[in-house]
């Protein structure tokens, strides 16, 4: 028999059961007696009211983990093996939840189902199991120093980690900032976005499931400006961890320095070039480069926004790009045929719109989409311009919507300078069959990640961040643990050389 396997279903969710804030592996109310909507961004319907944590229950949450990782603790004495046996108890139940968890998060986000399945919850379940793995290979070093001294370095926890998340991944955002924080023994203290706490709370029982002592993970859903700035000024929290906008970040990190210098990474915007060179294989070019563009609705901080095409086939590209978006399928986000759903809000919809606008005005030709699905709510149409100029807003600025910008080049310079000519430097593709040229493109782009031939290709093994105003430092991979760990240096003097 080899018919595929049968697709996975959205599960029937009629209550949600995690809707408060999570302190001590307890549920709490909000200090504050406030509480915040959530709501489906597909529907326009509240799907369940959330307990809103403000400065106070910050505060609580940090007493709760700063005791947890504190000397003599269960968690800090715990041995490394066995945080990485709670790490893959987690990941369990993730694979066990997989489906509940693709549903909440696509009630929450509007993405489709589908993709949250197999995206989201593939890639929050391998981190986990990644860095899992990292946490009894977390080693130091041995100087030969001078005379008769022995030096090696342990790297230790730094201690209690902010973790401030978006609402374009929750899911993924909360992985990539717990999973290497756990696994260097540190104690977290994690606001989900104010669009999207559902899948973080439904995490946070599974934490105390699988057996995590109390307050190494705590989860405090709110508002930026209230609980979020609490994390960013906190005096003990020792490191934060930030993926947002550059406005914020910018924020997050002058209070950082303002209040006890918290070690912070940041993953901000980006406007990430694609080169798309005249021998590329253009049919996977196309495909590439409009997937990058329109996945998760444009709202990504990787979305392949400037697409710069060689002369000899940029005509044909642009037409395959038009004839591709025509098979997107919008629609409701739970149904397996949907490719594309709604944005995140009204203020997301109408930036991403006032953006078309400009562009439309500033003389970009408009060759797909470019208006909100009538009578949909929060739905726009999958957008391509081309013609595009590099002086243009929608050329320069982060759309975070469903808008694929293409430009057309000559040589290889030139475009390698347009390319960099951004304050952001996150991603960066190129499309070509010739290697050298791959290579010299590759090592002249000002970006943090150059995918040669692919777009989105993510792994856990990898170092993911920004060059330039897109941000701060690594996450993922082995890079990203240095990120979680002070190193000490320990010097013994002996009493005669060993030599
Ligand atoms: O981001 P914010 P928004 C970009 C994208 C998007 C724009 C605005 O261009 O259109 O940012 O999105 C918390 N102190 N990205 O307004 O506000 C907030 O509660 C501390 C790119 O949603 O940066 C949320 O948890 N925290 C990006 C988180 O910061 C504060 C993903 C992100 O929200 C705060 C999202 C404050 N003063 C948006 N104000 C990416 N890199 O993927 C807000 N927050």
């Amino acid at each position: 028999n080899t018919s595929p396997p049968p697709l996975p279903q959205p599960v029937k969710i009629t209550e949600i059961k995690h809707t408060k804030i999570f302190i001590n592996n307890e549920w709490h109310t909000s200090s504050k007696g406030k509480q915040f909507p959530t709501i489906n961004p597909a529907t326009g319907v509240k799907i369940c009211d959330i307990e809103e944590a403000d400065k106070a229950d910050v505060d609580e949450a940090v007493k709760a983990a700063k005791a947890a990782g504190q000397r003599g603790s269960v968690w800090r004495r715990m041995d490394a093996s066995s945080r990485g046996r709670l790490l893959n108890r987690l990941a369990d139940l993730l694979e066990r939840e997989r489906a509940v968890l693709a549903t909440l998060e696509s009630k929450d986000t509007g993405k489709p189902f589908l993709h949250a399945f197999f995206v989201d919850l593939d890639g929050s379940i391998k981190t986990l199991r990644y860095y899992a793995g990292w946490t009894d290979k977390i080693h130091g070093k041995t100087m030969p120093v001078d005379e008769n001294f022995v030096c090696f370095t342990k790297h230790e926890p730094i201690g209690v980690c902010g973790a401030i998340i978006p609402w374009n991944f929750p899911l993924l955002m909360l992985m990539w900032k717990i999973a290497p924080a756990l696994a260097c023994g540190n104690t977290v203290v994690l606001k989900p976005a104010e669009q999207t706490p559902l899948t973080a709370l439904h995490v946070a029982a599974l934490i105390k499931e699988a057996g995590f002592p109390p307050g190494v993970v705590n989860v405090v859903p709110g508002f930026g400006p209230t609980a979020g700035a609490a994390i960013a000024g906190h005096m003990n929290i020792d490191k934060l961890a930030f993926t947002g906008s550059t406005e914020v970040g910018q924020l997050v990190k002058a209070a950082a320095a303002s209040s006890n210098l918290k070690r912070v990474t940041l993953e901000l915007g980006g406007k990430n070039p694609c080169i798309v060179f005249a021998d590329s294989d253009l049919q996977l070019a196309v495909e590439e480069t409009q997937k990058g563009a329109f996945f998760n609705q444009g709202q990504a901080c990787t979305a392949a926004s400037r697409v710069y095409v060689q002369e000899p086939v940029y005509e044909e590209f642009v037409r395959l790009s038009v004839e591709r978006a025509k098979n997107i399928v919008i629609g409701d986000p739970m149904e397996p045929r949907t490719s594309h759903g709604p944005q995140i809000d009204q203020h997301q919809f109408e930036k991403i719109l006032a953006l078309v606008d400009s562009g439309k005005k500033e003389g970009a030709k408009l060759e797909f989409g470019g208006c909100a699905v009538e009578d949909r709510g929060l739905f726009i149409h999958p957008t391509i311009f081309s013609d595009v100029k590099d002086h243009m807003r929608i050329a320069k600025e982060e759309i975070f919507g469903p808008v694929q910008c293409i430009m057309k080049f000559e040589c290889q310079q030139d475009v390698i300078d347009r390319a960099n000519s951004s304050q952001f430097g996150l991603t960066a593709a190129v499309f070509t069959r010739d290697v050298q040229r791959a290579m010299s493109v590759s090592a002249a782009l000002e970006a943090g990640t150059v995918w040669v031939n692919c777009y989105n290709a993510l792994h856990a093994q990898t170092p993911f961040g920004g060059y330039k105003m897109s941000g701060n430092g690594r996450e993922l991979g082995e890079y990203a643990l240095a990120e979680y760990t002070e190193v000490k240096a320990i010097t013994i003097k002996l009493s005669e050389q060993l030599r």
